[in-house]
Order: C-alpha cells, then structure tokens, then sequence
C-alpha cells in the first residue's frame, strides 16, 4: 500500500511540477551555518498527502542536541505537510533500537536515525529495508551496514584535525615550547568522539606533544565538569592546553577550572578549546573565555525535506551529504589553516560574527 501511495503521490508532484513549470522548489542545500526557517525548507509538493516521517534521537544531552531537535520539529511539521513522530532516546542504544522497530510496526514513510553508537545497525536496517521504509542517517554514522539512503552530517575527524592544525599555529604565535594536553572526550562509540579524537591525536602524534589523558565527559556539562576536577587534581600545575569535545563540556571544565583556581582563555594559564560553536559558546570566544570552537552544525533537517521530496519524485538523492561548518577564535593571529592540503579561514570571533549566529 505504501509503494501505491508514494508512486501516486509521485505522479502527481510530477504533473503539478510541470504543470507550473518550475523545478524542485528549493535544492540548496542550508547555507553555511544558515538555520533557514522552516517555511524556507521545501515541504514535499504533495499538498493532498501527509508524509510520516519517525525520528529516532539521541536524546537531550547538549545545547547542539536541542538546536537539533528544534530543526526537525520546524521542519517537518504539519504546515509542511508532515507528520513526525519524534523519539528521545535518552543515549540509550537498546532503546534507539526499539525505537527504529516501532516506526516499522507504526509503517512509517520515511525513518531518520541519528546514531547514539556507529555500529550494531545492520539487523534493524534489514528490518527497514524488508518492510520497504527508507532510511536516512544523520549527524553520526553507522559503520556496520550502508542499508540507508543517505547520511547528512560532519567530517567529525577534519574537526580534530582543523582543532590540532589551529593549536599548532596558535602556539608557535604564542611562543609555546610545548603542548601538555588534557582531552575530555564526548560519549563513548560515537563516531564524533571517534573522529575528533583520532583527528586531534594525529597532530599531537605529528607534532610531539603530550596528551596526559583523554577520558569521556559524555558530552554533558556534568560529565566536563567531573573529568575536569579530577585532572585538575591529578595535572594541576602540568598542563597547559584543555581539548572538549562539546561545548557542554567546556561549560563544566570552566567551572572546575574556576573551582581549582586555573586561569584559561585569551591571557590564561590554559588554551580552552571546544567543539559544536553554538552561540552562547561563540559568545566565550569572543569574551575571550574559549580559546577555538569548531563548528559541529546540526541543522540537518533541512536537507533530509529535500532527500525525501528528491525520494517522492523518483529521484536518487546522494549517499553522503557534509554539511557545511566553520572555526571561530577568541584572536586574529590564526587567520587560516591547512588541513588536509586545503586552506580553511579561522573567523575571529568579533561581536558582529557572534550576533550573526543562526544558532
Ligand atoms: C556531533 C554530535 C555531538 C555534539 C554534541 O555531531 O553528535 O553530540 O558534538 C552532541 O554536542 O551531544
């Protein structure tokens, strides 16, 4: 009955097309670090049918995780012609699993997954792909089966290594003989956490430096915080430069840091350096608290409406949609970096720049 209805509803997004001589009524993609609003993101052009869309979450552990929950519900919401059925896993991967087979039992059209882990999916999505639901991925990855449509995220390992090629220029500037590193990592099996550490640690490998530790804060403010005091018991007085994973858990080792009585930020003892730059965090920049933030954007939704107008038309969408992403700094000295053999703008984070911020 699906195939029926998407196949009749495809036909008739063909005839009205053509009938009004356009294309697709939006194909771009979010610009960067743009959050269209949700009436800027193309509805499916079937005015006649609703399309349900189940969404399996992580859960609510971070700023980003609202900022990205908030995009799907603006965006594939009834005035759309949508209706989402939205689940908070809670990080639970047992739960995210049962979350998926209830939108197979429900006969959802369209299913999005945002990974808690990157692998134990390939049972599930044969499971989809038997009941005839395509799925799309976003955010994180899924490393064990490629039974999905499409994946819309980040290039999480060129975050960690655009992080690594800044601190490298930053303390040659700063006239830093060496770099004593504490890394507080985000949650454990996530392709994130994945890719940030094993960017960041590929520098530090190159250039010699010491990662002292390197343990889980859970991308939570609280788990920052408890990493955070216990290095500062142990490393107190040795480290010189502090990598979060989040902006969460920047929050939380900025407290431990005041607690512990550790200076960090621009004229600090510390080089504060976090991940996903949403504004309040790109407001430290620019206070000089935070040293770097390297933009994770998580306004993924946008895109996904696109996917599944692209999937109701008959079209073929890509396998691998990067969103696009930014690194901003508390100072000038760092205007640009090479990563990868490509040349990445560093933004100073000026009050303007953070005033522009979508998100
Ligand atoms: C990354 C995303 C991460 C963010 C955290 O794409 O999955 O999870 O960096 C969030 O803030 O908790």
């Amino acid at each position: 009955m699906k195939k029926i209805i998407a196949t009749a509803l495809s036909m008739t997004m063909a005839m009205s097309l053509a009938a009004c001589g356009g294309g697709a009524a939006s194909s771009a993609a979010p610009a960067a670090s743009s959050a269209p609003a949700a009436s800027q993101a193309s509805a499916p052009a079937a005015s006649d049918g609703v399309i349900t869309v189940g969404f399996a979450q992580v859960g609510h552990e971070s700023d980003w995780r609202t900022a990205s929950t908030k995009s799907a519900q603006d965006v594939f919401s009834a005035a759309n012609g949508y209706d989402l059925k939205f689940v908070d896993c809670d990080n639970d991967s047992a739960a995210q699993l049962e979350a998926v087979r209830n939108f197979i039992e429900q006969d959802v059209d369209y299913i999005i997954i945002d990974p808690i882990v990157s692998t134990g999916w390939d049972t599930v999505l044969t499971e989809c792909e038997d009941a005839g639901i395509p799925v799309i991925v976003i955010d994180r990855t899924i490393d064990d089966s490629d039974k999905y449509v499409s994946w819309v995220g980040s290039d999480f390992k060129i975050e960690g290594l655009a992080c690594g090629e800044w601190l490298k220029a930053y303390a040659a500037d700063k006239g830093m003989s060496e770099i004593n590193a504490l890394v507080i990592e985000g949650s454990t099996g996530a392709s994130a956490t994945i890719g940030r550490t094993d960017g960041f640690k590929e520098i530090a490998d190159r250039e010699g430096w010491n990662i002292m530790a390197s343990q889980s804060g859970d991308f939570t403010e609280a788990g920052g915080q408890e990493v955070m005091e216990s290095y500062c018991q142990s490393y107190k007085g040795k480290f010189n430069v502090v990598i979060c994973q989040n902006d969460n858990e920047a929050a939380g080792a900025m407290t431990a840091m005041d607690n512990a009585g550790i200076t960090y930020g621009v004229g600090g003892d510390v080089v504060l350096v976090s991940f996903d730059a949403n504004k309040p965090y790109v407001q430290m920049v620019c206070d000089g608290k935070i040293n770097a933030n390297f933009e994770c954007n998580p306004m993924a939704a946008p895109t996904v409406s696109e996917i599944i107008q692209d999937l109701e038309a008959g079209k073929t969408p890509e396998k691998e949609i990067y969103v696009p992403e930014h690194w901003f700094a508390a100072e000038d000295n760092v205007p640009s970096i090479d990563v990868n053999g490509e040349t990445l703008e560093v933004i100073h984070a000026t009050q303007d720049v953070v005033d522009a911020r979508p998100y």
